[in-house]
């Protein structure tokens, strides 16, 4: 069978586009380079002091991995070098991080989570890169983050590298969801899910049960009826939940299901959920659009959503289209 590299097939579907000028390509390129040293890294994990805190405290309040700070690093340098970038912003940077003066730019904004799920790495759970791509207008101003600020659905691009049992990455680029795992003989992503359709119903929900106190009742209402016999497929979901939002949305997407991470009241200055609009729940639902399904705040499709800060937090329910959907009519039920 001929292998196809994720390079022939990025040129294959650029071929088709009117705005092919092989810069996106070389785009990709670079954050797969990228996450092949973060994937070596991630790989030899226990084996070298790089697992651990750094002892400092992120943007978003948490503690930083050494991991998570290497991964960041090995990311802006070489995107910021890749020429082709107007701006970029990483979960782990306050600001926008700028391209520095004298290397070239272009009018790409990339915006990722690093090495998403890493509170689990020092247990060898599997962690990932989810990346978001936006094409801007020529000229647009990076001084003023509003005008980077664009909705889901203007993404050009996204998807993520899942560090796992293998290297894999899924993206897509508005034609389909396409599955490559890196062959570590090689050193190339190959085709290995071509043309990834999630299933309409899933078999699985994924959520922190554990906050079932904390949540409201809608919330409530909806994890009871996937727990439950009296749902469309008349028995019991299976729970599954690894912690790490990449993994478990991999997983669902492949079997189907629905991921849930939805506002609890533990922490009130938190009064939108966990999750990242910009470098979580944007990336993953555009992928999860192009493969059939949906992901929704409770009231909006997350991909028509307007950001107004670099670190906007969003409730997330993502998956098969019917759970989804499900949910999103339990909740607007209770709204009246
Ligand atoms: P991170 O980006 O700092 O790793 O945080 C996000 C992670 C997600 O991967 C995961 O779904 C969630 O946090 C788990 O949170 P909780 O432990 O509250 O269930
Ligand atoms: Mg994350």
């Amino acid at each position: 069978m001929p292998q196809i590299t994720v390079t022939e097939h990025v040129l294959m579907q650029q071929k088709e586009s009117p705005m092919a000028s092989g810069r996106f390509t070389r785009l990709l390129n670079e954050l797969i380079l990228a996450a092949k040293i973060i994937s070596r890294e991630v790989n030899k994990a226990g084996l070298v002091d790089v697992l651990g805190f750094t002892g400092e405290v992120n943007v978003q309040g948490e503690q930083v991995q050494k991991l998570d700070e290497y991964a960041n690093k090995i990311l802006i340098h070489r995107m910021e070098r890749s020429g082709v970038l107007c701006a970029l912003a990483s979960e782990e940077n306050a600001d926008l991080v700028r391209i520095p003066c004298g290397f070239p730019s272009g009018n790409y904004f990339l915006i990722f989570d690093p090495l998403d799920g890493s509170s689990n790495i020092d247990a060898n759970v599997n962690v990932g890169t989810i990346f978001s791509i936006y094409k801007l207008e020529e000229g647009v101003n990076t001084d003023n983050v509003g005008e980077l600020l664009r909705k889901g659905a203007e993404q050009v691009c996204a998807g993520y590298f899942l560090y796992g049992t293998s290297t894999m990455l899924v993206y897509t680029t508005g034609k389909g969801v396409h599955g490559f795992t890196l062959d570590p003989s090689v050193g190339e992503f190959l085709l290995s899910h071509p043309d990834i359709k999630t299933p309409e119903i899933g078999r699985v929900y994924s959520v922190n049960e554990a906050y079932w106190n904390y949540w409201d009742e809608p919330t409530r209402e909806a994890v009871a009826y996937f727990k439950g016999t009296d749902n469309e497929r008349g028995k019991s979901y299976s729970q599954r939940y690894i912690g790490s939002l990449v993994a478990d949305f991999h997983r669902n997407l492949l079997y189907g299901g629905v991921f849930m991470y939805p506002y609890d009241s533990r922490d009130p200055s938190k009064p939108h959920g966990k999750l990242r609009l910009l470098c979580e729940a944007n990336p993953l639902a555009f992928v999860i659009k192009h493969a059939g399904g949906l992901a929704t705040d409770g009231v909006n499709d997350i991909l028509d959503i307007q950001p107004t800060e670099l670190h906007q937090r969003v409730p997330l329910v993502i998956g098969s289209k019917r759970d989804v959907e499900k949910v999103a009519e339990i909740y607007k039920k209770h709204r009246g």
